[in-house]
């Protein structure tokens, strides 16, 4: 599948070529992060200086940030962010006098503004939602400007931030790390490296419901079950993984407990061998605004790894213990259910672990109060998209009879509502579903 970016991968890579400066800007998640370092490594590699920023989203603000760091005749370098805004690439064309190259993977409706090359699978009949992500399509660009396979580790590991699957692009650039010994597949269970216990109880994916504290360490001693994950034999690991089957069970929807288990990938030449425990580390220092760090930890330097670990560990502390109270705090309704969350960087994990773990048979929406806005987000899940719930179409329909706006995908979507309208903005959703 690979070999159908390549006619866009070379295009953007004799773009790079030559050029006195790139300014690279990506996105401040695991896949744009990962893209981020996967492109700078190869600048680096062909002596091309740099700049990079990571955004959380492209707006207009764009314009400010770009007049001060570049000038006339410069490469604008957009990874996971860009293809569906042309307006926005217009605008810096127009002001700016720069030129532009995307590398995205979101779906998009108008081809780029004259004189714009990208990479996007969408444009070769590729799908990527699940099949490659940015940092994949990123990795496809690198090995155009020279040897870059090493870099495939990282590529892997952004789509793993984009929960893809490997299939497709995907699974081609998995072959290849795995051929020229930059990943190693090992089948087990799907968390993150660490003191086993510690990674249950800070799990979100799987997450393990519980009602008294610690629970987890009395099931473990039960099990008789200790020590770091990957040094468990195979027979603990076995009785483990049965064990937390039978305890997500109750709750959690098919497609969760079928995803417990499944490869690992260890990633040779990374500073965190793991690629979860890598995604996850680089996903929170990302939302918590340390980008910076986290994009030092892809450019492999070990310096910033306790201050990023911690920064997981408290990220996803959160997040259990958000959890921890969903019994008490959500509202039901007969097609959904809503629930309000304090802390906006943890919306998409809370949402996301409530539909998998805790209530798979409704949509679920997680609202936050900010100051202007309250933003939304939405999950489903497999099952309920097949019974005909398109969440994207939920949310823009209900959002914009509020005055908001809303959209995304089928499974997955979100939006923002002026505050004080939620109340409104729920009965809006009990009319569509
Ligand atoms: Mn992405």
């Amino acid at each position: 599948m690979i070999e159908r970016l390549l006619d866009s991968a070379k295009k953007v890579a004799s773009e790079i070529k030559n050029r006195e400066f790139v300014r690279v800007i990506s996105h401040h998640d695991a896949d744009g992060i990962t893209s981020a370092a996967i492109i700078c490594h190869a600048l680096l590699r062909c002596s091309i200086p740099f700049q990079t920023t990571l955004l959380s989203r492209l707006d207009e603000g764009i314009l400010e940030i770009l007049r001060d760091s570049t000038k006339e005749g410069d490469l604008l370098l957009f990874c996971d962010m860009g293809s569906s805004q042309g307006e926005i690439l217009a605008m810096i064309q127009r002001e700016l006098g720069i030129d532009i190259v995307v590398i995205d993977h979101h779906r998009y409706q108008k081809e780029p503004p004259t004189g714009i090359f990208q990479v996007n699978p969408h444009s070769v009949g590729l799908d990527g939602a699940f099949e490659v992500s940015a940092s994949g399509c990123t990795f496809t660009v690198a090995q155009e400007l020279g040897d870059n396979v090493d870099l495939s580790g990282l590529a892997i590991t952004g789509a793993l931030g984009d929960k893809q699957r490997m299939v497709g692009v995907n699974k081609d650039i998995l072959g290849v790390a795995v051929k020229n010994g930059i990943v190693r597949v090992k089948k087990g269970l799907k968390i993150a490296d660490g003191e086993i216990r510690e990674e249950l109880e800070l799990s979100t994916e799987p997450y393990i419901h519980r009602d008294e504290k610690n629970d987890i360490g009395a099931f473990l001693e039960e099990l008789g079950v200790k020590g770091r994950l990957w040094d468990l034999s195979s027979s603990d690991e076995n009785r483990l993984i049965d064990a937390l089957i039978a305890k997500i069970k109750a709750r959690a929807s098919e497609d969760a407990i079928e995803d417990i288990v499944g490869e690992r990938y260890i990633l040779n030449f990374e500073v965190i061998p793991d690629a979860i425990g890598l995604m996850q580390t680089i996903d929170a220092c990302g939302k918590r605004g340390k980008m910076g760090l986290a994009l030092s930890l892809c450019m492999r330097d070990r310096n910033g790894i306790d201050e990023a670990s911690a920064i997981r560990v408290d990220f996803q502390r959160k997040v259990v213990r958000e959890l921890s109270a969903v019994d008490q705090n959500i509202h039901e309704r007969d097609g959904f259910r809503y629930i309000f969350a304090e802390d906006r960087d943890i919306t998409g994990a809370f949402a996301g672990a409530i539909i998998r773990y805790l209530y798979p048979d409704k949509p679920i929406f997680v609202i936050n109060r900010l100051e202007k806005v309250s933003k939304i987000s939405a999950r489903g899940t497999r099952a309920l998209v097949a019974s005909g719930v398109d969440l994207s179409e939920v949310m823009r329909i209900a959002a914009s009879k509020v005055g908001g706006v809303g959209g995304g995908h089928n499974v997955a979507a979100g939006g923002s509502i002026p505050v004080g309208t939620e109340d409104e903005f729920v009965k809006a959703l009990d009319e569509v579903l």
